[in-house]
């Protein structure tokens, strides 16, 4: 679908409100049209179909069999016992599982038409919701995982909860839809002091919204926050990466990135990974409304005649960092800036185990295989497990970046019990597991079966080729070694392959394109190594870099500075070649404008 066809079905919608209500009402077809599907990725959620039944399907002329995946916002990845055993029941809707995402979020996959309005309505009574977890908007806020109880810690998290209350949509659309025009929970949002606000979100005028407008955002926008030298939000792949700036143990502000995002098309130069970069620094008080003008700031330049260069990254390029700061400003009158703080980062990793969180309480993060929580053949229990872990000891979960699970707030004397259920189940925290420490971070996207535009295996496929690295790992005494694997299933970049130090992006089945040479601390670009790869044939590709830097490391190199020191890194579209392309694509367009004009 054209750029144009979507902001046109965005403009007529109403306030996102559409034929939605109709066409989920009317059980007697399993699918909805294109142009509502659209619609419905900003209430949470996309049409799908189970690519593993298509062809058989097609050879017998049968209907797609379409389902829908409906994902859970929880800003910071916070999620109490109570709404996870809500999702939890709201598996058997599903395919039987959840999978938690790489945005500390939870995607429920295969929900028949018939029953998107009750998981959707059971998603917000819980005190969640799936409202802008997809579609052109201010998606999910990530933060930091670790639940250390100090102001740092509590003051990021607050943020992450301010930033998802001023950009949600608003309409009444959602609760019209969903919820039979109920007024919004008033424990929607947590925190009590946020509270009011969203309730005056079911005032705001119908298809008029204060921040989007009527036609939203050109493209989807992410945010994420940070604590240096935990990377754990990958801050550098974000649209808007935020940093606070500590003074004497509480937070006086924070510097803001710009410009980061993944998506790309394999052999399109217009198309490219880029890092965000540092904007500016603003105090505390004034962190939110600098965020609302970057917004507002991409909602008015952002390119909305072609989808494929409409993320703020092409804006932040196209306007020039410069530029675009003097934009923002523009927009904070009577608001200092100040030039960003500089910014250091060790790792992306998760703390993996146990650990004490700062109020004589512990906390325990558990890997969990890819995010699926499933309970598999022959392997972990984890639905089993975390539902017991829930109903019995009413513990809170908080999900990570990198998909792994944490359970929080356990007192000591409960310690012995989660190990005890862990164990019963199957899940060895991955501290015991004799994993390798690069498998405990390593993330593939959901690919097949779900996703219609995966080109090869991701999530089922990576589990296997890491069962084929660790062992090289460990012959070459690396299994400690700080090592970033991620894969892909099409060059989108929802496993955020290229910044790792390895990243798998599908081509075509069973075939990825190997790029290598970016950092486990997240800010460095990995280069295309290989453009094609067998899936069987990359253990031995790997083994091939990690017996170079085995040999070659100096002391305690990490192996992303082995690969800066020693080698060049692979074919990649400079900044020149890109902007050459952009302009040509541009001139291109515009051409075929006035031709269509004309
Ligand atoms: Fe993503 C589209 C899954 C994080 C870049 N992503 C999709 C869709 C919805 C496919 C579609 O459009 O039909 C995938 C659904 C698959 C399925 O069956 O579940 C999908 N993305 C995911 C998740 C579940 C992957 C995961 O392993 O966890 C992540 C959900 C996060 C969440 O809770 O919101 C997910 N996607 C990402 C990330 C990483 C991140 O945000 O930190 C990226 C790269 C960063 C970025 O946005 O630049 C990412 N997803 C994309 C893109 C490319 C966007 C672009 O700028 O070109 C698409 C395709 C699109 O938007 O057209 C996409
Ligand atoms: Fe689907 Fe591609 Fe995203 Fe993987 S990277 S989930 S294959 S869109």
């Amino acid at each position: 679908m054209s750029k144009a066809s979507v902001e046109d079905i965005k403009l007529a919608s109403v306030g996102l409100r559409g034929q939605l209500a109709e066409l989920f009402a009317d059980t007697s077809t399993p699918s909805i049209p294109e142009d509502s599907n659209i619609l419905m990725k900003h209430h949470g959620s996309y049409q799908q179909d189970d690519r593993d039944l298509r062809a058989q399907l097609s050879k017998e002329k049968k209907e797609k069999a379409w389902s829908f995946m409906i994902r859970s916002k929880m800003p910071g990845g916070r999620i109490t016992a109570e709404q996870w055993m809500i999702h939890d029941a709201l598996c058997t809707k599903a395919m039987g599982n959840m999978r938690l995402t790489n945005r500390q979020g939870i995607q429920l996959h295969g929900v028949l038409k018939g029953g998107v309005k009750e998981v959707i309505s059971n998603v917000c009574h819980s005190g969640l919701s799936t409202m802008g977890a997809c579609g052109d908007v201010v998606r999910n806020t990530m933060g930091p995982a670790a639940p250390i109880k100090d102001a740092v810690h509590a003051d990021t998290q607050k943020l992450t909860e301010e930033i998802s209350q001023r950009f949600l949509w608003r309409s009444t659309a959602y609760a019209d839809i969903w919820l039979d025009g109920e007024k919004i929970d008033p424990n929607w949002i947590q925190d009590p002091e946020v509270n009011p606000a969203v309730r005056e979100q079911t005032k705001a005028p119908e298809g008029d919204d204060p921040i989007y407008g009527k036609v939203y955002l050109p493209r989807k926008f992410k945010i994420g926050v940070a604590i240096a030298p935990i990377n754990d939000s990958d801050i550098y792949s974000q649209d808007v990466g935020l940093v606070p700036h500590v003074v004497n143990g509480e937070v006086e502000g924070y510097t803001i990135t710009v410009g980061g995002g993944f998506g790309m098309s394999h052999g399109q130069l217009t198309t490219r990974p880029f890092l965000g970069q540092p904007l500016l620094y603003a105090q505390r008080a004034n962190v939110v409304d600098a965020i609302e003008a970057v917004v507002t700031t991409q909602r008015d330049h952002g390119n909305r005649t072609e989808r494929k260069n409409a993320r703020l990254k092409y804006t932040v390029q196209t306007m020039g960092l410069d530029g675009f700061r003097a934009e923002v400003v523009r927009r904070l009158p009577g608001i200092t800036t100040e030039s960003p703080k500089p910014l250091s980062f060790d790792s992306v990793e998760d703390n993996m185990g146990w650990h004490e969180q700062g109020d004589g309480k512990l906390y325990c993060c558990v890997y969990i295989n890819m995010g699926r929580v499933v309970d598999r053949e022959n392997g972990p229990q984890y639905r089993t497990c975390f539902a017991e872990i829930a109903t019995a000891l009413k513990l809170p979960f908080i999900v990570t970046a990198n998909t792994n699970l944490i359970i929080a707030d356990v007192a000591p004397e409960q310690k012995a019990a989660v190990d005890a259920i862990l164990a019963k189940h199957g899940v060895v925290h991955a501290n015991e597991a004799g994993f390798t420490r690069a498998r405990k971070v390593a993330h593939a996207c959901v690919a097949l079966p779900t996703c219609g535009l995966s080109l090869s295996e991701s999530e089922r496929a990576l589990p296997g080729i890491l069962d084929k690295i660790d062992p090289i790992l460990k012959e070459l005494g690396l299994e400690d070694e700080p090592i970033l694997f991620r894969m892909t299933g099409c060059p989108n970049g929802c496993g955020r392959p290229y910044n790792a130090d390895f990243g798998f992006v599908g081509r075509a089945p069973n075939k990825y394109a190997m790029f290598v040479g970016g950092s486990i601390r997240g800010n460095a670009l990995a280069g295309l190594e290989f453009k094609s790869v067998l899936g069987d044939d990359i253990p031995g590709k790997v083994r091939a870099f990690l017996e170079a830097f085995k040999a070659e490391r100096q002391p305690g190199e990490i192996f992303a500075d082995w690969f800066a020191r020693t080698r060049t890194k692979g074919a990649e579209p400079t900044p020149e070649q890109f902007h050459i392309e952009l302009a040509e694509r541009a001139a291109k367009l515009a051409g075929e404008k006035v031709e269509a004009a004309g």
